[in-house]
């Protein structure tokens, strides 16, 4: 079924009196009332970003509230091997800190890892980091957003200085000349994102897609380039070349407000146009257009999503891309520049406010004596105590159990069972561990292996702060009792700080949470201390940074100077080395991955979901008929797909808008669906992001297909 196709319904239940919230789920942050009885979601009009849309997973969130298999009590097993079984809130807890110090006395402080998401709000994301930093006092603590915004991060920070998803208030899109995007589906991903493209395609301005599939938004774009996987660093730098060639760099852009240009320019000397077109089998005339489109006006926006970052080369790419942007001028001004896609519901927050292992909260570097000094104090504690950097989510995850890793996981917002790159590898780390204990709403693939579940309120249940894809924080309010037996995050690490006897204060109203956060974030890159609940409410949202309450906030932080010590954006040379794992004899054909409209992530919220599921029931691979015959594979069949890593069993679809050398699976699924038992591990030196996006398999007909007919 295509994305048009799938239902979604005209006149939507209304929730007279709803309360005004935001949905669960991705970085678009769509605003929706909830209430009534039934709970229904309604799409709020008052909230740029969707302007009362939603996708499907949005109309149908209310259903999360309710799924069958609700956590409502806590869970834990006796001994190993023995059955999670029902115990009380003061039996789980006590357990989680018995075994923290024991552990802790026996390995060292360290023995303890900790694991966020971007999905969590930010009170919860600062709390879980000074939790880990001063509670458990462990430097071992990464979260999941390192598997999503982490290239871009990395090249944003180097370029500009600061790390801000869109360069603008989203509504500054339609505005926008022409739009690149690569290696993003938000037909799928953002599905009311696409009025701000259309919107823009209306008033004259041009979309350009580049995606090796020709998907649903590739298919309303007026170009679209289909590189082979993990070649779009050459194709950008190829792209630079041409607009070079052409004369459209804007050199007084480049002399006022750049530096580092000459390098770049005589490093994509070796990128000619017939050169990247056998790299990345784009036509020389295709690359030329997707030029001439961006270079016609200047507010031109190039944005980049997971299918150009989850590469070992990721932020490389991403820089290749920037520095694109630079040479045509478009940065800093409305409606043009570089922007990426953040993925998750708080991707943007969730890495500014110390859960990642480098960090301290307002985006400050954990190595920084200042940045300890001041944090330690509105922590109360003394900067010597808090640790330094931890390791990266994959090698966190990979050391598990490791005689020098984490013997303990506490997992927050998070399934890695799933959604880790080589997940059957990550699964025997998890089993190795001495205890894992999981906070989830459901039993997740990973919940499932804890020593004791944590049932914990969810979106709509409770209040908090998101900060959307533009940068702009939100309110999420609490629009339903959560259910009897059912604590909050908040509340769950107070609970641990208490018995763990740590340092400050641990207070469970994320008001005041968000106050503390404010004061820690002062002064900081992503400064939020101007910030209040008040000002969200009435300013519908405030963009970071903000360093004061008179302070108006900063929509366009780029308007007039990056954030580099001199001001100027940086360009840097990069250079093509494609995928780590390229195709072979053995295994010829390369698998790329990513997502379909009614799932999300690792499934764990939306397989539970019934319209959603109907709506797509089952993992799949496309592969074009040409490789299929190639392979005796047929449409509907069950196809074996092996890696180096190991093999799934999935349904073919069959589709003539894939690349003949390429395969793809969404990662959505578990048991033999799932994806990830067939990604790659390589990391990106400098983001640390693995290549989830390209590896090498190869595709055989199952076993069974000829036996059941
Ligand atoms: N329905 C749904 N929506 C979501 C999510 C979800 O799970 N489901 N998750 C949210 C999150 S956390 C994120 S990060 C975003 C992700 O949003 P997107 O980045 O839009 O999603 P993906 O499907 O992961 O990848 C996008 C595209 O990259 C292409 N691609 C693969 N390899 C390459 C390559 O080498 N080069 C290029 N140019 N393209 C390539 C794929 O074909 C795919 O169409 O979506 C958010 N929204
Ligand atoms: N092959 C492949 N793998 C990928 C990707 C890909 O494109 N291809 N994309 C990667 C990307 S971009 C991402 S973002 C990751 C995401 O993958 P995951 O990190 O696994 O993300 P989710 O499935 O959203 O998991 C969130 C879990 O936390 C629970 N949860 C939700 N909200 C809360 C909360 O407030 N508190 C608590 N305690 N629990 C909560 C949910 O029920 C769910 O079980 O996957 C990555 N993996
Ligand atoms: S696009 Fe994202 S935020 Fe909007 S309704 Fe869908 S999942 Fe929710
Ligand atoms: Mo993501």
């Amino acid at each position: 079924m295509s994305v048009s196709e799938q239902v979604i319904p005209e006149t939507p239940t209304v929730a007279p009196g709803g309360t005004p919230t935001h949905c669960p789920y991705c970085a678009l942050q769509c605003g929706m009332a909830v209430g009534g009885s039934p709970v229904r979601v309604t799409p709020r009009e008052d909230v740029p970003a969707n302007r009362g849309g939603l996708c499907q997973k949005g109309w149908t969130a209310a259903e999360l509230l309710t799924v069958p298999d609700r956590l409502t009590t806590p869970l834990m097993r006796a001994h190993l091997g023995a059955p999670l079984e029902p115990c009380t809130w003061e039996e789980a807890l006590d357990r989680i800190a018995g075994e923290v110090a024991r552990l802790q006395e026996r390995h060292g402080r360290d023995a303890i890892g900790v694991f966020g998401g971007g999905g969590l709000t930010n009170e919860k994301a600062y709390q879980l980091g000074k939790f880990a930093r001063i509670a458990l006092r462990t430097s071992q603590i990464d979260y999941n957003g390192r598997f999503c915004m982490s290239s871009a991060a990395a090249a944003l920070n180097r370029a500009f200085g600061l790390d801000r998803g869109l360069p603008g208030p989203i509504t500054d899109l339609a505005r926008a000349d022409a739009i690149m995007l690569v290696g993003g589906n938000v037909a799928e991903t953002m599905p009311p994102f696409m009025r701000h493209l259309t919107e823009m395609r209306e008033r004259g301005g041009a979309l350009v897609v580049i995606d090796p599939r020709r998907t649903a938004t590739a298919k309303q774009a007026d170009l679209h380039l289909q590189p082979a996987p993990g070649t779009d660093l050459a194709l950008a730098n190829g792209m630079l070349h041409l607009a070079i060639a052409e004369g459209l760099v804007d050199e007084d852009f480049v002399a006022a407000r750049t530096g580092g240009f000459e390098a770049v320019r005589i490093s994509v000397n070796a990128y000619w146009p017939d050169r990247v077109e056998r790299i990345t089998g784009v036509p020389v005339p295709q690359m030329r257009e997707a030029v001439r489109l961006l270079g016609r006006g200047n507010r031109s926006l190039i944005l980049t999503a997971r299918g150009a970052e989850q590469h070992a080369r990721g932020t490389d790419t991403v820089t290749a891309f920037i520095n694109l942007a630079l040479a045509l001028g478009l940065p800093g001004r409305e409606g043009g520049g570089y922007g990426c896609l953040t993925g998750q519901g708080n991707g943007q927050g969730g890495r500014e406010h110390g859960q990642k292992a480098d960090q301290l909260p307002g985006y400050r570097k954990i190595d920084d004596p200042a940045a300890r000094e001041h944090v330690a104090a509105v922590w109360g504690v003394d900067p010597e105590i808090i640790p330094g950097p931890g390791r990266s989510a994959f090698e966190l995850l990979d050391a598990l159990g490791a005689d020098d890793g984490p013997k303990a996981l506490l997992l927050f917002g998070s399934n890695p069972v799933v959604s880790a790159p080589r997940s059957g590898l990550i699964e025997e780390r998890i089993n190795a561990l001495e205890f894992l204990a999981v906070s989830d709403f459901v039993l997740s693939e990973t919940a499932r292996r804890a020593d004791v579940v944590l049932p914990t309120a969810q979106w709509a249940e409770e209040s908090g702060t998101m900060t959307n894809l533009e940068g702009r924080v939100l309110r999420r309010r609490r629009a339903v009792a959560a259910p009897d037996g059912v604590r909050t995050d908040l509340e769950i690490l107070a609970g641990l700080a208490d018995r763990l006897a740590a340092p400050g204060t641990w207070s469970t109203e994320p008001a005041e949470v968000f106050d503390e956060l404010r004061a820690a974030s002062a002064g900081g890159p992503a400064d939020y201390a101007g910030i209040t609940y008040e000002r969200i409410e009435s300013e519908g949202g405030v963009f970071w940074p903000c360093p004061s309450e008179d302070h108006p906030g900063t929509p366009r932080p780029f308007a007039e100077r990056f954030h580099t010590p001199d001001g100027r954006a940086r360009f840097t040379p990069v250079d093509h080395t494609g995928p780590a794992e390229g195709v072979d004899a053995a295994y010829p054909v390369h698998l790329i991955t990513g997502r379909v409209l009614a799932h999300y992530q690792s499934g764990a919220q939306t397989r539970r979901i019934a319209p959603l599921v109907d709506a797509s029931p089952e993992p799949f691979v496309e592969i074009h008929p040409d490789l299929a015959a190639r392979s005796g594979v047929a449409e509907g069949e069950m196809v074996r797909v092996t890696s180096r890593r190991g093999t799934v069993t999935v349904r073919a679809r069959l589709v003539d808008t894939i690349r003949h050398d390429t395969v793809f699976i969404p990662f959505h699924w578990a048991e033999e669906g799932r994806a990830n038992l067939l990604t790659n591990t390589a990391l990106d030196p400098m983001s640390r992001m693995p290549e989830f996006k390209v590896c090498a398999v190869r595709l055989e007909p199952h076993e069974e297909n000829g036996a059941d007919q």
